[in-house]
């Protein structure tokens, strides 16, 4: 009978136990010893053989690593595709490192130096650990999440008709802590996802019940399932190992099955930890006048019943094998496999276990229990019946290894020697990115095609407006516009196609960065390149802020557009103010950030960030602090030289005359301030220079770059462009900063050469009123300026 894979609700069928290749099954269960054995050593090594320089602790998390050891197993080394990739849950690194090793993808060095300075890493890492990796984790709850954003880009790319048949339908698996879905931003991305519909994404929960503190709470799984099946996922939960299933179908199986059901999280922990005398003696007690259920218990010895105990369907190949195959459909499933944290190992069921170490007396129980000889620890195949050959024949020829390229490349996509925009006299710059976008969508070519907005609803108020009326909404579903269909007059048109290129999200920014990653890495994971933006309200920068850092780390390419920004939304008022973003953006390592005043300065701006996301090398992602306050934009042509200053981070908007004592830095709307307190004060010190601040961020790294080379004493004798700028100025020159910001992002300009600074900005919250009060409280208005400039001559 060919079996349905779903039982009693959602338990997955394990009657076709029978029907597995029994040679294969004995191999996979073979290298999942190894699996456990080298996760288990690496971590060994790591804290105990290494010299340690700095007498901290080195850590790994080898109770996490045993809890998946056979679910990893499964997948590498049999269910995987080339085209499927894999989140891995952070802390089984050194379990997904040995998976790799015995591949013959991780130098042996690599694992010796795991958590050392070059070696494996901590948690698995695109960017250190090398292509191997297809998604970073770390921060618990994202990589999951990501999965199925990545799901969501594959779709796009397909809809779109983009790869044509060369792209394959991975699936995008998670392989996830079941203490993961206490993050909120789970829950954000599931419900998002399940509106567009996504298909081809997999989790599997390791429930093992245990999250770092202890054991979890019984009931929350039967929440967390529900909410699965509400967003229309397939929820499989898996069990029981094959042993198990063995026991249950003879007499008193029934029992024992009952018994194993109705037992607390914690008590099953604590038994998995003492063993079978416990397991036994527990299960009498509880099952008084069971004689047949005793019978049973009694047939198994101590370590025969242990085993059969922990023998949870999760570290049950088998199993596992025929889960995958019962997967129904397409549709997003989560399969729940029950394991137990720290399986095989003296620490397991502990429920102090999560950073447990072996000691010396139990690595060595360990290796002589996996029968690997003293020396042999490194050997891929030490201890094990099967003949070494067939073992590396076998592994060599998993559908994982068809294609060893894990990190794809794709063409660059050309950007237009300039972009351009109809200039308005006054306008904000979120106006100006707003008709940017506008003409590149009108105009068309390749850059229009590969562009994708998303925004988590807050594309009108963003100014994406333009372009999603001439782009359409993507949507699996194909429907028209109802107010337009029925002529009710409306700016915005919300027509939702296959062809569509604005993915619009719910209100959630954590949703947000982590499509911004997952599109921003369809180059290297799809082989398509896409040239995603987002957009969204400045202040709720913070609020998906690891999501943001989590995409960055993982170098991953797209354009923020945050805006409006600062107090200049005055009436909008203290909540939405944001104030310590300029500092994000130059705190966030692989991410860019400018905050231009003028929509000519945008676009120069906004042209390079369209390189700048492609370059392998140099690139990174780019954040544009924009704002909707509307000021007048200056009449000039941007020749070369000032484009290139504008990109660079700055340049005089008037240059201050050699020796001159005093320049004002002025950073993006509140450029006109800092005009008016330059007019005033020039017409006394008519040396003084006004200083258009494009990107503290560029100004200071490129700076701090060079500062590094000379420490190193490899610089060439080059000037940092901010170096150059303050050339002119006398050495007892003062500055004044302003920016409608935190102050500190543009104040170390005084470190440059020398010169001492006026820092102004914003430093707290949360007044609303009109400009004129607000930047009078903030003391970022013409007055403060000037006065700030003059106390200092
Ligand atoms: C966002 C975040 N918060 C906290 C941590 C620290 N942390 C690492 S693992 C862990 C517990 C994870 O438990 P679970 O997901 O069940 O994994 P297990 O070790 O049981 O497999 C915690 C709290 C983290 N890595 N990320
Ligand atoms: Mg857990």
């Amino acid at each position: 009978m060919a079996p349905d894979g779903i039982k009693d609700g959602t338990e997955v069928d394990l009657g076709y136990l029978g029907e597995a290749d029994a040679t294969e099954i004995a191999t996979l269960e073979a290298i999942e010893r190894k699996v456990r054995w080298l996760s288990a050593w690496t971590i060994h090594n790591a804290n105990h053989l290494r010299e340690s320089r700095d007498g901290l602790k080195v850590g790994g998390h080898l109770a996490s690593c045993a809890s998946v050891s056979a679910i990893m197993t499964s997948l590498y080394f049999h269910e995987l595709t080339p085209a499927d990739r894999v989140a891995v849950k952070p802390h089984a690194s050194p379990a997904f490192h040995a998976t790799q090793y015995l591949m013959g993808q991780q130098d042996l060095q690599k694992l010796k130096d795991f958590r050392a300075y070059g070696g494996a890493q901590s948690y698995p890492s695109r960017t250190k650990d090398g292509g191997m990796v297809d998604f970073s984790t770390g921060s618990v709850g994202l990589g999951a999440a990501l999965t199925n954003f990545s799901a969501l880009t594959q779709d796009y790319l397909r809809l779109h008709g983009m790869g044509g048949d060369k792209l394959p339908q991975g699936r995008m698996i998670a392989l996830v802590g079941d203490a993961e879905l206490d993050e909120g931003n789970v829950y954000e991305a599931l419900m998002d996802t399940w509106k567009h519909d996504v298909r081809n994404v997999w989790w599997i929960i390791d429930y093992n019940r245990q999250s770092l503190d202890g054991v979890v709470n019984e009931n929350l799984f039967r929440i967390i399932g529900r909410f699965f099946r509400a967003v229309g996922w397939n929820v499989l939960t898996l069990k029981y190992g094959s042993k198990q299933m063995e026991a249950f179908a003879k007499p008193g199986g029934e029992g024992l099955k009952r018994w194993i059901n109705r037992c607390p999280n914690d008590v099953y922990s604590a038994l998995s930890f003492q063993g079978g005398a416990a397991w036994r003696k527990q299960i009498k007690q509880d099952t008084a006048g069971d004689d047949a259920l005793h019978a049973l218990l009694d047939s198994y010895d101590d370590a025969g019943l242990h085993e059969v105990m922990t023998n949870l369907g999760g570290h049950d190949i088998k199993a596992l094998l025929h889960t995958y195959k019962s997967v129904p459909n397409d549709k997003p499933t989560c399969i729940i496999a029950y394991t137990i944290k720290g399986w095989g190992l003296p620490l397991a069921g502990h429920k102090d276990n999560h950073a447990g170490l072996l000691n010396p007396q139990q690595i060595a129980g360990l290796r002589e229990t996996m029968g690997i000889a003293e020396g042999e620890e490194w050997e891929p195949f030490a201890g094990l019946d099967e003949d070494p050959n067939v073992l590396r024949r076998f592994i060599d020829a998993v559908p994982f290894l068809k294609r060893r390229e894990r990190v794809l490349e794709a063409e660059p996509v050309p950007v237009p020697d300039a972009l351009t925009f109809k200039r308005a006299e006054r306008g904000s710059t979120q106006e100006s990115f707003g008709k940017l976008l506008h003409e590149i969508a009108r105009e068309g070519g390749p850059l229009a095609e590969r562009i994708v907005t998303t925004s988590p609803d807050v594309a009108q108020s963003t100014n994406l407006g333009g372009w999603i009326n001439q782009r359409g909404l993507f949507s699996r579903e194909e429907r028209a516009d109802e107010f337009k269909a029925r002529n009710v007059p409306s700016a915005q048109k919300w027509v939702r196609s296959h062809a569509g290129q604005h993915i619009e999200l719910g209100i959630a920014e954590n949703d947000l960065f982590l499509n911004l990653a997952a599109l921003g890495l369809s180059a290297k994971i799809f082989g398509e390149r896409l040239l995603p933006i987002g957009t969204l309200y400045d202040p709720f920068i913070q609020r998906g802020l690891d999501a943001l850092n989590y995409g960055c780390y993982q170098d991953s390419r797209f354009i923020l557009v945050a805006t409006p920004s600062g107090v200049s939304l005055a009436p909008e008022g203290g909540a939405h103010q944001s104030i310590s973003t300029p500092m994000i953006g130059m705190g966030q390592p692989g991410l860019v950030s400018f905050e231009p005043s003028f929509g000519d300065e945008l676009a120069v701006i906004l042209r390079w960030a369209f390189e700048h996301i492609q370059d392998e090398e140099e690139g990174a992602s780019v954040y544009l602090r924009l704002s909707t306050r509307p000021i007048d934009q200056p009449e000039r042509a941007i020749d070369a030289d000032l484009a290139d200053q504008i990109v660079k981070g700055g340049y005089w908007m008037r240059k201050p005359k050699r020796g001159a004592r005093s320049a004002i830095c002025y950073v993006g709307a509140v450029a006109p301030q800092a005009h008016e307190a330059f007019e005033r004060l020039s017409a006394d010190y008519p040396d003084a220079g006004l200083l258009a601040v494009t990107s503290a961020d560029r100004l200071y790294n490129d700076w701090q770059r060079l500062e590094r080379a000379r420490l190193d004493g490899t610089d060439a004798g080059a000037m940092a462009h901010v170096e150059d700028l303050f050339e002119p100025l006398a050495d007892d020159a003062r500055l004044v900063s302003v920016i409608d910001g935190h102050p500190a992002a543009v104040a170390w300009m005084g470190a440059v050469r020398g010169h001492s600074v006026a820092p102004l900005g914003v430093e707290s919250f949360g007044q609303c009123g009109d400009l004129i009060d607000i930047y009078r409280h903030y003391g970022i208005d013409a007055d403060h300026i000037e006065k700030a400039a003059r106390r200092m001559l």
